[in-house]
Order: structure tokens, then sequence, then C-alpha cells
């Protein structure tokens, strides 16, 4: 038996959170596999291997591209997301297309993995109401969210669709996505606590990048771990290196399985960071953090471990990788060109978008904005 003296050391618990959450990392900073194992178990190939490079690199050259549009103030509002390609497309590449995705405002290019066109993301940036349509070129439905902006409540919509997808015995699950500044909110208890005590299959990935806009991680809460939030509530919950792509894509499929077979949720932290600025809003990140925290993130960044990874395999070079960003820039040209040539959106159409059902007030408004033709 558990004597009073033990129960009632406080220091001993908080040690015990500090040790209770070790990091998986399968590749670590220099591309070496330090996990023989977990490499065996994430059990890519070779052509998915480079596959799964390739997304990250989509996903840095559409983030290169924006932010140049935001530049020229042609982007509107755009969450950078260099340095986070393997929390988000490694974790991605474990999506089945069944699934459903819980964006945030940073994690468009999840939903560029799952077939959603570039120019619908450029729109989406630029409130354009076609922005809003998730489905690819063919029309067909990606099965994503709208990211949302509110921190937070894609938890509690996840958690619905989650146990939505149990009930009608779908072999799917829903995938969501927050931030460390997500981890504080209440909907993302909310949302956590109800999807394990409905054992719903949500797989839920915090990303701490470091930074709540200005507001450091060690600031946002005393946790030791982001993960001990879904200790809270009966979820097993873990720490992955974030900018290991490998050490992502198995967590996320092992979660995915674990959630799946009618387990309920798990929660994963990723450690990871923003490279760039919070968004094109105008943030200076060096206000604060400084330039040499940067810099060491830069040399830690997912591109360059996954890179020498499969260099040192004879999968990638650098003639392969010149020849893959002309393809994707070639791409992302036309895409840029097909949001630009979308008409203009008229604000009849954005209330009547808004509002499935507008009230007297909003439907005169409506009827004067299309006799004026806006
Ligand atoms: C409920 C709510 N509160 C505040 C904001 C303003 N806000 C926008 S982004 C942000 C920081 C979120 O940080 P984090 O969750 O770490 O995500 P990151 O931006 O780092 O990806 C805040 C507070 C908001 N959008 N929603
Ligand atoms: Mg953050």
């Amino acid at each position: 038996m558990v004597n009073s003296k033990e129960i009632l050391d406080f220091r001993k618990q908080i040690n015990l959170q500090d040790t209770a959450f070790p990091m998986l990392q399968i590749l670590d900073n220099n591309g070496k596999i330090v996990d023989e194992d977990g490499l065996k178990r994430a059990g890519l190939s070779d052509d998915e291997l480079v596959q799964l490079f390739k997304n990250m690199l989509l996903s840095r050259q559409i983030d290169i591209r924006c932010m140049k549009l935001a530049k020229q103030g042609r982007m509107g509002f755009f969450g950078p997301t260099a340095g986070q390609e393997a929390s988000q497309m490694a974790s991605a590449f474990a999506f089945k297309e069944q699934d459903w995705l819980f964006p945030g405002y940073r994690d468009l290019p999840q939903i560029y993995s799952k077939g959603w066109p570039v120019w619908k993301g450029l729109l989406w940036s630029r409130g354009h109401q076609l922005g809003n349509e998730y489905t690819t070129d063919d029309g067909k439905p990606v099965n994503s969210w709208f990211p949302q902006i509110i921190i937070g409540a894609q938890y509690v919509e996840a958690a619905g669709v989650a146990l939505g997808l149990k009930k009608k015995k779908q072999d799917a699950v829903a995938f969501v996505y927050t931030g460390d500044g997500g981890s504080s909110q209440g909907d993302t208890y909310e949302g956590l606590n109800f999807a394990s005590s409905f054992k719903a299959p949500l797989v839920a990935f915090i990303q701490n990048n470091g930074y709540a806009i200005s507001t450091p991680r060690k600031v946002q809460t005393a946790a030791q771990h982001l993960a001990a939030k879904g200790w809270a509530v009966g979820a097993p919950s873990i720490v992955v290196d974030g900018n290991d792509a490998i050490a992502m894509y198995l967590a996320a499929k092992e979660a995915r399985a674990w959630a799946v077979a009618g387990n309920g949720p798990v929660v994963i932290e990723t450690i990871t960071d923003r490279l760039e600025p919070h968004s094109t809003a105008g943030d200076d990140p060096l206000r604060y953090r400084t330039q040499a925290e940067i810099d060491s993130w830069w040399k830690k960044e997912p591109l360059i471990r996954m890179r020498k990874f499969l260099t040192c395999k004879k999968l990638w070079d650098e003639k392969k990788e010149n020849d893959y960003i002309a393809e994707l820039d070639a791409m992302i040209d036309e895409n840029v060109k097909k949001a630009n040539g979308v008409e203009k959106q008229k604000i009849s159409s954005f209330i009547k978008n808004t509002l499935e059902v507008p009230g007297q007030v909003m439907t005169e408004q409506i009827k004067k904005f299309e006799s004026e033709g806006k």
C-alpha cells in the first residue's frame, strides 16, 4: 500500500511529470537513423519515403510563394508553415482517404495533401467564398473542415465528427491539429474529454512550435509537457520530434490504428518551430525572440535531415530536387493565375453564403446589394 508520506510527496509528482514523456525520434538532426526498429515499424517503401519528402517540398514551395505574394500585398491572411513540414505533412501521410481533417489556420498543407487545389487555398487566404469549398478540381470532397481561426474550436467539432464516424461504423478517424497556445483553450480539453469518454476515433495533434504569436511556450503553461493534457482525459499521449518526418509518420500511423480499433483518442505533442513570423499581418519575431534562436532552429529544420537521409540511401540528389521544385513552381504559377482570375466576390453572395436563413435586415441588405450589382 502506498503510504501518506509518498502520496504527499509533491516534489516526486513534479519529477514524474518531467520523465513521463520521452521524445520519439527516429531520424536525428544529422539525418542519421537512431532507432532502426522504429524505421522498420514505420514500414515505408523507398517510393513512399521519396513521396513523403516531395509532399514536404510542396508545402515549403507554397510557403515561399505565399510569403512573396504577401510582400507584394497580394495574399491576404496567411500563417507561414516553414519548419513545420514534418509535423504537418508527415502526420498527414498517415491519413486514409476516408479520414476527416480538422485543421487550424496554419494547417493548409494537410488539406493540400488530401488533393485540395492550391488556388482554393489562395482564395481562402483572401476571404473569398470559393476558398471555403473543400473539393478537388474534379468536385470530389476532400473530407476537410475549414481551417479554424477560433483557437481550439476545431477540437470540439472533430470530437463530434469522430463520434459520428464511430456510430456509422466507418473505418475512418478524425485528425485534429492545434498549437501550443491552443492547448490552453477550454475547447481543446472539452473536445478531448468528450472523445475519450465516448471512445471516439480521434488523433489529436498539439503542434508545439514554441510560440503563440509572441507568447513563448514557457509562459503558456506550467505543465512540463503539453502531451500531459491528454492524460487528464485518460488518453494515451506522447511527445514526438516534430522535425523528424519518419517519427511523425510512425506516431500518426500507430495513433490512427489505435483510434480506429475503438480505443479512443491519442494525443501527440510535436516539438517543432515556426521559423517565420506568426502571420502576414505584420508580426516581427525579433520583438520576442532572438535571431540566434531562430538560426538554431533553421539548422534543425525537417527538410535538411530528410534530404540527408534520402541522399545517403541514394534515393535523392540535387538534380532531382531542382527538377521537382521547378515542377512545383510551375504548378503554383498556374494556381496563382487561376485564383487571380476568379470573379471578385459579391457582398450579396458573401452574406448569402454565410447565413443559411438570413434575418429581415440581412435579407433587405442582400436585395439592396443585388440591385446595385454588388
Ligand atoms: C479563441 C481565440 N483566442 C485568441 C485568438 C487570437 N490568436 C490568433 S493566433 C493565436 C496564437 C495561437 O498560438 P498556437 O496555438 O501556438 O498556434 P500557432 O499560431 O503557433 O500555430 C491567438 C491567441 C483566436 N484566434 N481565437
Ligand atoms: Mg504555437
